[in-house]
């Protein structure tokens, strides 16, 4: 049993070598995207065992995503290289600090993540951890795999914890369904992660935490995220985590408490370089402390920490840690820092 399996598509990210329009940028320098792959990396920073589930083709960005995510210390032996289709990439400006207004341009319609299915991955090696990360984008990304994530959020006694992290993308999403399937999705989850601004603009929710918690009261487990204020925890009962080294399925869930526990805890000032893949962070902190069996307020806190490390970096990524795991180390690559 891993601690933590998260699915989804990422991408080479190229990121620019000075601020301005997407037009006028001169290069960009490469780095790493996918928002679950990030929250893998994250926990498998900070100790956990973390698998990332993917398709990635079978070409040279293919192999720098294995590489890499791999020099995280996250099990990258369930990608599955496509000969046929590309690795996804896209292409991001700095945008501006204040509104972290940005353009980000994708190249990553037909990409090898994109045709994930049912019928081609491995639902079983999805189902072995303790925790499954799942996120919002990989519903936008075709049929096939938002059945994928269908079939995963479906309810079921054995299936491991879901965790889901909205990640509204507007510009991915080809007709205004999104929003609806986000929904279904997220009440069919156990731990949500959304931004408050997030549910506005997707669902049009004005009334802040509560309201979000009035639309979503099914998770036990809601957090919302409020920028740089902070984030509230909407709570009915903490997750029931299968025991680390056990087999066999996870216990029984027993119904919740009527009422839920509402904690706050206020974000850390940074000085924000880019706040692409905080989101990721924060979850992967607030995992991290959940499955440390925290108290509500440390398990804010850690997501706060995670993301403040993150947002003072230009990429999706802190800085990787220095020595790789020995266990989990692809084709003998070095890490590379992004
Ligand atoms: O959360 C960060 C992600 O948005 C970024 O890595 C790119 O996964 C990505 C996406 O699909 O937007």
């Amino acid at each position: 049993v891993v601690d933590v399996v998260a699915l989804g598509e990422s991408m080479v990210t190229f990121l620019p070598s000075r601020s301005g329009r997407l037009a006028d940028v001169p290069s960009f320098y490469r780095g790493i995207g996918g928002a679950e792959s990030n929250v893998a990396c994250v926990l498998a920073a900070v100790g956990h065992s973390a698998r990332w589930v993917s398709r990635v083709g079978a070409d040279g960005f293919g192999d720098h995503l294995i590489e890499t995510i791999g020099g995280y210390g996250v099990d990258v032996s369930s990608v599955t290289r496509d000969p046929a289709r590309p690795t996804g990439v896209y292409f991001r400006t700095a945008g501006d600090r204040a509104t972290d207004a940005h353009e980000v341009a994708y190249y990553r319609a037909g990409s090898a993540a994109s045709v994930m299915s049912v019928g081609n991955v491995d639902l079983g090696v999805v189902r072995t951890g303790r925790i499954l990360h799942l996120s919002g984008i990989t519903a936008a990304l075709s049929e096939g795999c938002l059945d994928l994530l269908r079939e995963l959020t479906a309810p079921g006694e054995d299936r491991p914890v879901v965790s889901f992290d909205v990640n509204h993308r507007p510009g991915l999403w080809p007709d205004a369904d999104g929003p609806h399937v986000l929904l279904e999705l997220a009440r069919n989850a156990d731990i949500v992660f959304v931004g408050e601004d997030e549910a506005e603009e997707a669902w049009n929710i004005k009334g802040g935490p509560t309201a979000i918690r009035a639309l979503l009261p099914e998770p036990a487990t809601l957090v919302v995220k409020q920028g740089a204020s902070g984030a509230t925890l909407f709570e009915r009962t903490p997750p029931h985590l299968p025991q680390p080294h056990r087999h066999g399925p996870a216990p029984q869930r027993t119904p919740g408490a009527p009422t839920d526990t509402t904690t706050f805890a206020p974000a850390l000032h940074v000085d924000v370089v880019a706040a692409v893949g905080a989101g990721d962070a924060f979850a992967a902190g607030f995992l991290s402390a959940t499955l440390r069996a925290l108290p509500a307020r440390a398990r804010l806190r850690h997501g706060h920490l995670m993301a403040a490390a993150t947002l003072t970096t230009p990429g999706d990524l802190a800085a990787p840690p220095p020595t790789r795991h020995p266990t989990t180390a692809p084709h003998g690559a070095s890490p590379r820092a992004e």
